[in-house]
């Protein structure tokens, strides 16, 4: 029988990835999808199936990390082999404006998961997204022995859910790994981190529909991968035989600056020229400086990663460009479609009305 996996998060930039992943690897896929007045499914849309197309391998549910008794149904229902704890209110500056949510949803949504597994008795093994951001204020490069010192609710949040995983663990024997992943980026990644909001903007910049981009603090240095490499490492922790933390990360470390610089480089510009701060995306407390030693999982998992800062920063630039460009294209198509209608005597067919959705870029 296929393998069964349970995400939470999987509508997230790591949640496509992984369960992207996992279906190539003949994966039955779950995944937990919050209820949303809008679409929240376009980064896995492509990979769901229609229920009347035969054998389906991606399901997705409603539930939520602040409703203890969906997950129990839902862990109840499907019996996974694997769980992976994704699911977060994941922007650090966000967290400051909400901190309690932040906390309900990071630290005791994990600790809701735990608990139903164990109330549900479901022998299954467990991932928890733990993250750098609980080094916060410890020097670089930091690892699975450097004190955690958290600089906003988010980091504080994480560091709770991390510790309950590894309570857990030593309590009742769950086989529950935590990976304290780096910053990981990709064409998914959300527009209000940095890297895609750069990205972005180089794009329509570029285009000429923006003159300037707003950021904070420039200084600060990030240890950036490549997401699809850090799912691959959520994998590997649960096919070991004993459960463990590993830091996962690239090693080398770059600041938002440089960030900036190569992108803007990239499409023949100088971001001086474009780039203004705006105090408004400072943090009340900035976390300086993160960088990964992954020699753990190097060692155990035989993790590496597979994209370094430059080629990472050039894919994400282009895409975002492509995306940019593909979208001009249509919208100008659908102007030339709207300008020949008007041109066509009234009584024109009805399916001959412009579709207004190609009318957003
Ligand atoms: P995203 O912000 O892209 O995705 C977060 C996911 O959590 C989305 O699917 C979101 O749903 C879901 N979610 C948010 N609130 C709830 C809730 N109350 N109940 C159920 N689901 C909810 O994050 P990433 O994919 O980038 O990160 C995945 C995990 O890894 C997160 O836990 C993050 O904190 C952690 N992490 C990320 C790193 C990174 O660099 N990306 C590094 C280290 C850790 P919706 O789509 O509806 O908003
Ligand atoms: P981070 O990512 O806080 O590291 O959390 P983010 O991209 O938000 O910030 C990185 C650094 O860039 C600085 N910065 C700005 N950040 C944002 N978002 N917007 C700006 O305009 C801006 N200008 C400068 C920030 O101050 C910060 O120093 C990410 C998330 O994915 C977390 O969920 C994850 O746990 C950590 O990475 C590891």
């Amino acid at each position: 029988m296929a393998p069964r996996a349970f995400i939470t998060g999987i509508t997230g930039q790591d949640g496509a990835y992984l369960a992207e992943f996992l279906l190539c690897k003949g994966y039955e896929v779950h995944g937990l999808k919050r209820r949303s007045s809008s679409f929240n499914t376009g980064r896995v849309d492509h990979l769901y199936q229609d229920f009347h197309e035969t054998k389906p391998r991606l399901f997705l549910h409603y539930g939520d990390l602040t409703d203890g008794s969906s997950l129990a149904r839902l862990l109840d229902e499907i019996r996974p082999d694997e769980v992976y704890n994704l699911a977060a209110q994941s922007h650090v500056r966000v967290s400051f404006e909400i901190p309690e949510y932040t906390a309900d949803v990071v630290a005791s949504g994990a600790l809701r998961l735990l608990e139903a597994i164990r109330r549900t008795n479901v022998r299954c093994r467990y991932y928890q997204a733990s993250s750098s951001e609980m080094f916060g204020a410890a020097a670089p490069p930091q690892n699975e022995s450097t004190p955690f010192l958290p600089r906003s609710p988010y980091g504080c949040a994480k560091v709770f859910a991390h510790l309950a995983t590894v309570n857990y663990r030593e309590s009742y024997g769950l086989h529950a790994s935590c990976g304290i992943l780096f910053n990981h980026e990709s064409p998914r990644r959300g527009e209000t981190f940095v890297t895609r909001k750069i990205t972005r903007a180089v794009a329509r910049i570029r285009h000429g529909l923006q003159s300037k981009l707003y950021l904070g603090n420039l200084d600060a240095r990030r240890d950036w991968g490549w997401a699809p490499d850090y799912v691959r490492a959520m994998w590997l922790m649960l096919q070991q035989d004993q459960p463990g933390d590993y830091v996962i990360g690239t090693g080398e470390s770059h600041t938002v600056r440089e960030f900036a610089e190569l992108a803007f480089a990239q499409v023949g510009l100088d971001y001086r020229e474009f780039v203004e701060i705006d105090p408004r995306y400072f943090r009340p407390a900035e976390v300086e400086w993160l960088q990964a030693d992954a020699a753990k999982a190097r060692r155990v998992l035989g993790w590496e990663p597979t994209v370094g800062f430059r080629e990472l920063v050039a894919r994400m630039v282009s895409a975002d460009l492509h995306a940019l460009e593909a979208g001009l294209a249509g919208n100008l198509q659908a102007l030339d479609r709207a300008t020949r209608l008007l041109d066509q005597p009234t009584g024109a067919s009805e399916d001959a009305i412009p579709n207004p959705a190609l009318w957003h870029d």
